[in-house]
């Protein structure tokens, strides 16, 4: 697989609106999302699809628990920053939480 290049200019600019649930990091090139769960075991169901998923796509987060809570930072170490496959995990990230109502 070749090394992952930085983002694009072009591609940070729709970050906001492709990834709405995601901010960049303090002091990152990096995105990160918060997520709170009913409990620690929903809290550990999602931890362990969003494992799958980075064992898939050989991209994995940097991330936290904390009981019920979950906190994901994506950035792409190959390329010293985010890349496009930080974006493509966030998506298939957020399509595992139930559709907004
Ligand atoms: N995950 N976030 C992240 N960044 C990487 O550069 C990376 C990874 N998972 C696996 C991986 N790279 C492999 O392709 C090797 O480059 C280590």
């Amino acid at each position: 697989m070749s090394k992952p290049l930085k983002l694009s200019l072009e591609a940070r600019a729709t970050l906001a609106t492709d990834l709405p649930a995601w901010r960049m990091a303090e002091g990152r090139d990096a995105i990160t999302r918060r997520f709170r769960f009913r409990d620690f075991n929903d809290a550990w169901g999602f931890m362990a699809r969003v494992a799958l998923l980075a064992e898939q796509q050989d991209h994995h987060p940097e991330w936290s628990n904390v009981w019920n809570r979950v906190e994901i930072l994506l950035t792409t170490h190959d390329a010293g920053g985010l890349s496009d496959r930080d974006v493509a995990l966030a998506r298939a990230i957020d399509a595992l939480l139930p559709a907004e109502p």
